[in-house]
């Protein structure tokens, strides 16, 4: 299985993945989910926000009080080849385990693939879970556009999607008793193979916005100028210094730059802010400072700033009763915080859910650099296996 996805949407030159949503590689491990899917005689279901679901139902056929595990397939730009799809690979793996031993659910157990979880083409994180939950209006949703202009609307319409019919799906939510997610750990706190999720951070993101004035840059006097690049260069370090202060993490990153050529003052600037941190009010004074900073900076430079939230994710405390079965189950295990978001981040806002972590001995996410051992992979499949195993029993 593993190795089936494993070529798809990767630039071989660095090793690197590009698999955004809708686009052809995101699009071959779709039918890849399908096909391992349809290898198991799962029965598969769309919710009309472009997330998919494959249920192994028990033989009287119930539909109700489903334990859900699964992840995402989409990557960040350049991502790395656990962050998503070990999830779903393990969830298919460990279908295989229970089988083998001659398991027979009396829950349904199912497998989800969930839509744009990075935001990578879109910038909303975990779209196809914020829209199933209704933790995004879906008339938002639709008018997003990645960066060529593309609609959200547009591009669920030529996936064969109906753009009016996505939001909320209350009857699959009322369904799922639970939701687990298997993922590779993203920081490097684990020194056994498998961990437990305690918590996710509060995090978002924001969009900055420097408008100038696009001009000669060989004719035009430096007092003549409206240059946003230079509010920009401000808002980055004042980014740094200001989640210092507040105790939190702060990123710049997908800049666009227009027009973008070398012999031209930039007209405008676009930069989005990732802060995110232990509580809600370092991640917001964060934000905070760093807008005064880009506005003070900008003021002499005649450059505009506007500033928008994309999105927010106040902390999330995972399910105390289920994480403890789940670490019953494993026989123990550590529990860790992350302060990377997850599908299961949102979907605990509607039922509960747990994460397994996968040691990562780089400790790299985000990046070619990411990995897990093979034995620490095994280890995963053999942990959310004997979860599965004692939540499906009922
Ligand atoms: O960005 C995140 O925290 C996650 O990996 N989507
Ligand atoms: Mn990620
Ligand atoms: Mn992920
Ligand atoms: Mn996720």
């Amino acid at each position: 299985m593993w190795a089936a996805l494993l070529p798809v949407g990767r630039d071989e030159a660095t090793g690197g993945y590009h698999r955004f949503a809708w686009t052809p590689p995101e699009l071959e491990c779709r039918a890849w989910f399908l096909d391992e899917a349809r290898r198991r005689d799962l029965e598969v279901e769309h919710d009309g926000n472009g997330n998919m679901f494959a249920w192994w139902l028990p033989e009287d056929g119930t539909r109700g009080g489903a334990v859900l595990t699964g992840s995402h397939l989409d990557s960040v730009p350049g991502g790395g080849a656990f962050d998503g799809p070990l999830g779903i690979v393990s969830a298919f793996a460990a279908v295989d385990r229970l089988r083998e031993r001659g398991v027979r659910p009396v829950r349904p157990i199912g497998i989800g693939a969930f839509a744009e979880e990075e935001g990578a083409r879109f910038g909303v994180a975990c779209l196809g879970s914020r829209l199933l939950t209704g933790a995004i209006d879906p008339a938002r949703a639709r008018a997003l556009t990645d960066g060529d202009g593309h609609t959200f609307a547009e591009v669920m319409h030529n996936a064969g999607l109906d753009p009016e019919a996505i939001g909320p799906d209350d009857d699959l939510l009322g369904r799922i008793a639970c939701y687990i997610e298997l993922h590779v750990e993203q920081g490097r706190a684990l020194d056994v193979p498998v961990g437990v999720a305690s918590s996710i951070v509060p995090h978002g993101r924001w969009r900055f916005g420097f408008t100038g004035e696009g001009n000669h840059a060989g004719t035009t006097a430096l007092a003549d100028r409206r240059d946003p690049m230079l509010p920009f260069a401000r808002m980055v370090i004042a980014a740094r210094e200001a989640a210092e202060r507040n105790g939190a993490v702060a990123t710049v990153g997908k800049v666009n730059v227009v027009p973008g050529g070398v012999n031209a003052i930039a007209s405008s600037v676009t930069a989005w802010l990732d802060a995110r941190g232990p509580a809600d009010d370092a991640v917001r004074r964060t934000v905070k400072e760093v807008d005064e900073a880009a506005r003070v900076a900008a003021r002499p430079h005649r450059v505009s700033v506007d500033l928008a939230e994309e999105s927010y994710t106040e902390i999330v405390d995972f399910n105390l009763a289920l994480r403890d079965r789940i670490g019953a189950a494993l026989g123990g295990a550590p529990v860790l915080p992350t302060g990377a978001g997850h599908d299961a981040g949102v979907l605990s806002a509607r039922l509960p859910a747990a994460m397994l972590f996968v040691r990562n001995p780089t400790g790299i996410s985000h990046a070619p650099a990411e990995f897990a051992e093979p034995a620490d992979c095994l280890a995963g499949v053999e942990a959310l296996t004997a979860v599965l195993d004692d939540l499906a029993r009922g």
